[in-house]
């Protein structure tokens, strides 16, 4: 297949070696895609480098660079259908979250478009009649965009989206378990009318072709989102040539639950905050930490509700959630259950692939509650990213404060009351990028994300995230240039 996209073109791989992507809820053959190579990356890096260097994106007028996202947006949204199938098939997640991220990245690159040319940059106050002084942005120059697995269309628009919407040119590098929808999203960025060698698509295995978007001089900027380990590859691998770097690493984040919650609708959005896609979502509330007085009865409750949610495939219309992204992944996350279990947490429900032929070929793994759970235990502190869900009780505010940002990580996390002071108090105090006040998960293209802490470095969205893309740059003009004698001579 010639499915990498360099300069404007596609084509196979210098090696001519092929993955094949195969379902994770049945094993069923997706696609086979091109295994790029290390000189596939360097001729896409230098495709995007001429681009950048020569070509007219940098210097096109914001206005218009925001009109072709909005026409991307709306080819997007023309196909939603074969997007949300492609990415379904690849992840294995419902049909109908695949949709909703269709959606969110059509919203993405709507909200860029629109304010790409609305920020062009200020006037400053020179204090002087003699000078003018005005800061302007522009574009960093070549972005080496490396995404995961789990929300892979929506991760690639995070990034590409501002990035083009600064005047960068771009190598995107998908995660290889899911490639289908970035090579659909190269297709409709070309349809939108983008000159070659702006963005660029390169497939294969992360040491590979991730790599050396991190090494190389002719890249200024990497922008990434996966494991924290790969990350710190990524910034270190960066360091060399001081590029600037932006991290988006995970979390382990905290759902607090005060007595005076709303108990029916906090323990609904429980569910939801950890099991949906089955854990593998960066912001899943992964630890419950829930008031000691309600604690027995909101957990035996969750629990029962937990056992009811239906494992399946993508198209399978009973399904409410999807099997685990891989075999290996499975087996990590079997094995924080085991060490959750050795450190004295008990397993309230799950903890076991699901018997029966139905499930046999997928990566299934139920939803999983460990409860008794305390701040001594790996399974409270390391990401699973699986369906794993560690209780731990709170005494009073400061208790559940404290527990809440006892974590090297800070992405999310979640507090429950009917109280609105005490709702504000919390929100302030839990050291997290994002907190959401009787609710969980929502986000917007307009609000930044992104992470304290080990969570990781800078903001994807809102204005900051376009920011992440472009230089700020001073110039200053003595319109009365005159001798100024500092030297006598
Ligand atoms: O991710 P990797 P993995 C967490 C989650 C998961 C763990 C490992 O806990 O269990 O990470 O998952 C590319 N240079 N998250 O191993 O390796 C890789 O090809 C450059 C959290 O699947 O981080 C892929 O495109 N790139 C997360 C991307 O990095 C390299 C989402 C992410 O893969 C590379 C996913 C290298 N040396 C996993 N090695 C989140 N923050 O949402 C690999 N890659």
């Amino acid at each position: 297949m010639a499915d990498l996209y360099v300069d404007g073109e596609w084509r196979a791989s210098a090696s001519g070696r092929q993955r094949e992507i195969r379902c994770p809820a049945d094993g069923s053959h997706v696609a086979s895609v091109s295994e790029g190579t290390r000189a596939d990356a360097e001729d896409a890096i230098r495709a995007a480098r001429r681009a950048f260097d020569e070509g007219a994106w940098p210097h096109t007028p914001e206005r218009e660079r925001g009109a072709l996202l909005l026409r991307v947006a709306g080819l997007l949204e023309e196909q939603v259908a074969a997007f949300a199938r492609a990415e379904s098939l690849d992840t294995g997640k419902r049909l109908v979250e695949s949709e909703f991220d269709v959606a969110d990245v059509v919203a993405c690159f709507r909200w860029f478009g629109s304010v790409a040319g609305a920020h062009a940059g200020r006037v400053v106050d020179t204090g002087s009649d003699d000078a003018i002084s005005r800061v302007v942005y522009e574009p960093v120059g070549v972005c080496g965009l490396i995404t995961p697995w789990n929300y892979p269309l929506l991760q690639a628009a995070w990034k590409v989206a501002p990035a083009l919407a600064a005047g960068n040119t771009l190598v995107l590098k998908p995660s290889e378990l899911t490639p289908s929808t970035s090579v659909l999203l190269m297709g409709v960025l070309a349809e939108a009318g983008l000159p070659p060698g702006v963005a660029n698509l390169v497939l294969g295995a992360g040491p590979e072709v991730g790599a050396p978007l991190a090494e190389s001089p002719d890249v200024d900027l990497v922008s990434f989102t996966g494991g924290l380990e790969t990350g710190r590859r990524v910034m270190a691998a960066s360091a060399a040539t001081v590029k600037k770097v932006a991290l988006e690493l995970g979390g382990k984040n905290p759902n607090v639950v005060f007595a005076d919650a709303d108990l029916d609708t906090a323990l609904d959005f429980a569910l939801t905050a950890v099991f949906l896609h089955s854990g593998q979502v960066c912001s899943a509330g992964t630890r419950l930490i829930v008031e000691d007085s309600v604690h027995d009865s909101f957990v035996d409750e969750l629990v029962r509700r937990a056992e009811l949610i239906r494992l399946g495939g993508p198209f399978d219309a009973d399904a409410e959630t999807g099997p685990l992204i891989s075999a290996a992944h499975r087996d990590k996350v079997e094995e924080y259950v085991a060490v959750g279990v050795a450190e004295g947490a008990v397993l309230r429900c799950g903890g076991r692939r699901p018997d029966g032929a139905r499930l046999q070929d997928g990566f299934y793994y139920p939803p999983t509650v460990l409860d008794e759970c305390h701040q001594g235990m790996r399974a409270v502190h390391e990401e699973s990213f699986g369906p794993v869900l560690t209780v731990e009780r709170f005494a009073d505010e400061d208790d559940a404060v404290r527990i809440a940002n006892d974590t090297e990580y800070g992405l999310a996390g979640a507090v429950w009351t009917q109280d609105a002071g005490k709702a504000q108090r919390v929100a302030r105090r839990l050291r997290h990028g994002t907190v959401w006040i009787n609710d969980y998960h929502p986000y917007l293209p307009q609000a930044e994300w992104g992470g304290f802490g080990r969570s990781g470095i800078g903001r994807e969205l809102g204005p900051s995230g376009l920011d992440e893309y472009r230089e700020p740059k001073h110039i200053w003009q003595n319109i009365r240039p005159r001798p100024q004698r500092w030297f006598s001579g």
